[in-house]
């Protein structure tokens, strides 16, 4: 078993739309699912781009002022992988064979098909195919096509046809369906609403041939599409060889290795695999909570970049955590913006959105999630600690500011202290409440953060005083009798959702229950208090109580749920829980747990199973550019090997159960 490799027999019987996914590559800017050569009606063939959406007016039955106003969808733009094939003019080829290797040492994808026609002429495809991690317009293929068992004339040829993003009929709000028609003049691509472009440097192909039995038919193709017009030409060989080099560089840095379950490695580097290829490195795009993979939530950027996938890049790769972050930097003016829309000082970042602007149209499950403001600014915060590159945030500082401000505007001082009011908490089945636990200590944080970083700075001495003074005084609720945090001020009193009497077929919830069903029952849908627990220190006892009470009522129909139990269970000391959610969040995609693979990857699920590893059983923190890890390995595991880079400087650190 070469756990570098992923294979057909490692996921099983799956569709085709699973294993367009789970195959799919990605380079940061462009993302291409592994469709079949030869469309299969099932099929979602797919090309992203990074940022590149089309937007439309949201339509309500029912308006309200500040309501989100544009949809934006990313656009799926072509099918660059089918080809049309014929053997002596007979185009109709059965399927009866077909390997797929994933190298995720070299980030190259190896697939074999065979293809037969009714006379029982076979001719074998083989692709080798990559988005380049080089040059990131490039996505490169290498095609063989031998007649295996005939001789005759063969035709390949490939027309790039726009394809239809249409997703499929099922209910389903987590996927949009929307079809979008790009206006072409020459080699430039347009969305008429969006008013965004694209430019392609690619000749789609005809080749005929005739060929002797065992003879191969070999080409390679560069297809680059890029958001600037001008392109450079290089060779597919240079661009292999750049590719495998650059993927040496990255497995140096990030990999994990795991000694005890080989299935659980596989399945962490694939994890690592999918978030290397599908972050954005300009500034411009960040990370689409289903990666590059798929249409899943129309290629939103959402608070999982800060909290689920930002703290593998700040401790392996910070160059491209600082370009995530660099994005929220650009998008200020519009989280400015919608402040002021929505009456309050400072900024208010999106809850979920590509170019910055609120495209959530459901405000209690998104714009209500305040708590992105100080997502972002414990991201700003956790880079700084890690990296040491103050200037970067000495530069952005306003970023720190402006979202402090929103807080104090939003909460407000009564006798209780600093509450903050209507606000939705990370648990989606739980909305618009009062004084949400995680909510409150989030802001509390960024408060104490930007009063820290204002005094630095000789800044807005005054406003860093209110800030201190709120942090200080923010209001936390808390259960006497039961002695467990209140995850917000109403969770308590409401009833006890019915478990027993819910069958499993009507999970997720949300598919199944009106949110008002949903919102007046005690039940949750992802981690809330407990991913508060995981962030900050309170006494172990408390946490264990919160634990006990909380997670029993969740459903964890979120897939950001189970790993971020598993950290906390670690920090317990209960190994084999937290190892039973770990293995959960680790395989959750090459297992389709979630069951909707098919939509794109779960990127921030895939941070997730880092964090359970690193920070659940490494127990990795760093306080002053020091690193202390505490071993909380599970028996199933018996040591962990992994690289961090800690103020410039790379560690590699070993976990040993026999240290233990
Ligand atoms: O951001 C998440 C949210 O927490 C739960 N629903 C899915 C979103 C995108 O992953």
């Amino acid at each position: 078993m070469n756990d570098f490799i992923l294979t057909l027999e490692d996921i099983g019987n799956r569709s085709v739309q699973n294993i367009e996914t789970l195959f799919a590559q990605a380079n940061g800017a462009l993302g291409v699912r592994a469709s079949l050569p030869i469309k299969a009606k099932e099929s979602t063939p797919g090309i992203f781009l990074n940022a590149f959406y089309e937007s439309h007016d949201i339509v309500y039955g029912e308006n309200a002022y500040g309501y989100a106003k544009q949809h934006q969808t990313m656009v799926n733009l072509f099918d660059l992988r089918s080809i049309e094939l014929s053997i002596d003019d007979v185009s109709e080829f059965l399927l009866v064979d077909q390997s797929v290797a994933l190298d995720m040492k070299k980030g190259i994808l190896k697939e074999t098909y065979l293809y037969q026609t009714k006379e029982g002429k076979t001719i074998e495809y083989r692709l080798e195919s990559f988005t380049s991690h080089f040059d990131r317009t490039v996505y490169a293929q290498k095609i063989d096509l031998k007649a295996l068992n005939f001789s005759g004339e063969v035709e390949v040829s490939k027309k790039a046809q726009k394809i239809s993003t249409k997703q499929g009929e099922d209910f389903d709000p987590r996927i949009k369906d929307a079809s979008v028609e790009l206006i072409q003049t020459g080699n430039k691509y347009t969305a008429p609403n969006s008013g965004l472009s694209f430019y392609t440097h690619f000749d789609s192909y005809d080749k005929k041939q005739y060929v002797e039995e065992g003879q191969t038919l070999s080409f390679t193709q560069l297809y680059q599409i890029s958001r600037e017009a001008e392109f450079t030409s290089p060779s597919y060989e240079e661009l292999e060889a750049k590719q495998i080099a650059i993927f040496a560089d990255f497995w140096a840095i990030s990999d994990i290795e795991i000694d005890g379950d080989r299935h659980l490695q596989k399945g962490i580097r694939f994890n690592l695999y999918h978030l290397f290829n599908s972050a954005g490195r300009d500034g411009h795009s960040n990370f689409c909570a289903k990666g590059l993979t798929g249409e899943g939530y129309e290629g939103h950027y959402f608070w999982d970049t800060e909290m689920y996938l930002l703290p593998f890049f700040i401790y392996t790769q910070p160059e491209i955590a600082k370009s995530l972050l660099s994005y929220r930097v650009n998008i200020l003016p519009k989280a400015q913006a919608r402040a002021k829309e929505l009456g309050f000082k400072g900024a208010l970042f999106a809850w979920r959105t590509i170019n910055g602007e609120e495209t959530s149209a459901y405000y209690p499950a998104g714009t209500a999630q305040v708590h992105i403001n100080a997502d972002i600014a414990f991201a700003f915060e956790l880079y700084e600690k890690v990296t040491g590159d103050t200037a970067f945030i000495d530069e952005n500082c306003e970023l720190i500011f402006e979202t402090a401000r929103f807080w104090l505007d939003y909460g407000f001082m009564s006798k209780r202290g600093f509450e903050i009011h209507e606000v939705t908490g990370p648990d989606e089945y739980t909305a618009l409440v009062n004084n949400n636990y995680y909510t409150n200590k989030m802001a509390q944080n960024h408060l104490y953060y930007a009063a820290r970083l204002a005094k630095k700075l000789k800044k807005y001495e005054k406003e860093a005083v209110e800030w201190f003074d709120s942090a200080e005084k923010m209001y936390i609720g808390f259960d006497q009798a039961l002695q467990i945090t209140q995850q917000d001020d109403s969770f308590l009193m409401k009833e006890p959702w019915d478990f027993e009497h819910t069958p499993k077929d009507r999970y997720p919830l949300l598919l199944h229950f009106h949110p008002m069903k949903i919102y007046k029952h005690q039940v949750l849908k992802q981690a809330d208090t407990i991913l508060a627990h995981m962030l900050f220190d309170t006494p172990i006892e408390q946490i264990a109580r919160d634990f006990d009470f909380y997670e029993p009522l969740t459903t964890h129909d979120s897939s950001l749920s189970k790993a971020i139990y598993g950290v906390v269970a670690s920090k317990l000391g209960r190994s084999e829980l937290a190892y039973r959610f770990f293995k959960e969040a680790a395989i959750m995609d090459l297992e389709d747990f979630q069951g909707n693979a098919s939509h794109g990857i779960h990127a921030a699920n895939m941070g997730g199973s880092w964090l359970g590893l690193i920070y659940g059983f490494a127990g990795l923190s760093v306080e002053n550019g020091e690193v202390t890890t505490k071993n909380h390995l599970p028996k199933e595991i018996k040591s962990l090997k992994f690289t961090v880079t800690i103020r410039g400087v790379k560690q590699q650190l070993v976990i040993d159960s026999y240290k233990k």
